[in-house]
């Protein structure tokens, strides 16, 4: 995957509360191209890996309950700089925190359940959607 994409997943909270279409709008009015879309749920075992560089945190094991909770939407998304451009579009992890007009404030519960994941770095967003579409991530 070029260092023009990013990996993302609409989280449990978000899908729940109706917010797929709506925050998939916010993406595509602020210039992201959809690459791979996939609605899905994480087993136990995908989570634990997913969050695998936070295990030792004491969130860990809410957030690995919570990420299995219910479905989310997985999705590799294209434009200039996206990595750096997607995290100013989401906001702050803390949706309190969060920048007035990103996803994080509008959409997000707390700091656990706050609505969208964003690669942090070109690397981790190749092993992200690679994680997710394999192959099919280079489409
Ligand atoms: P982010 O890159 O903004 O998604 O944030 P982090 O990589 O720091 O954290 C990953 C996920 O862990 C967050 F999306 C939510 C969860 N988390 C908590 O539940 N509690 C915390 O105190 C910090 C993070």
């Amino acid at each position: 995957m070029a260092s023009n994409r990013t990996f993302t997943m609409i989280k449990p909270d978000a899908v729940q509360n109706g917010h797929i279409g709506a925050i998939l709008d916010r993406m595509n009015k602020a210039g992201f191209r959809i690459v791979s879309l996939e609605l899905t749920r994480l087993s136990l075992a995908d989570a634990s890996e997913f969050y695998a560089v936070h295990k030792e945190r004491p969130f860990f094991n809410d957030l690995v309950s919570f990420m299995t909770s219910g479905p989310i939407v997985a999705a590799i998304l294209e434009k200039d700089n996206a990595v750096e451009d997607f995290r100013k579009l989401i906001g702050a992890t803390d949706p309190k925190k969060a920048e007035a007009g990103t996803i994080r404030a509008d959409f997000a519960e707390s700091i656990e359940a706050n609505a969208v994941h964003g690669s942090d770095s070109d690397e981790n967003a190749m092993i992200e959607g690679s994680f997710f579409f394999g192959v099919r991530a280079q489409f």
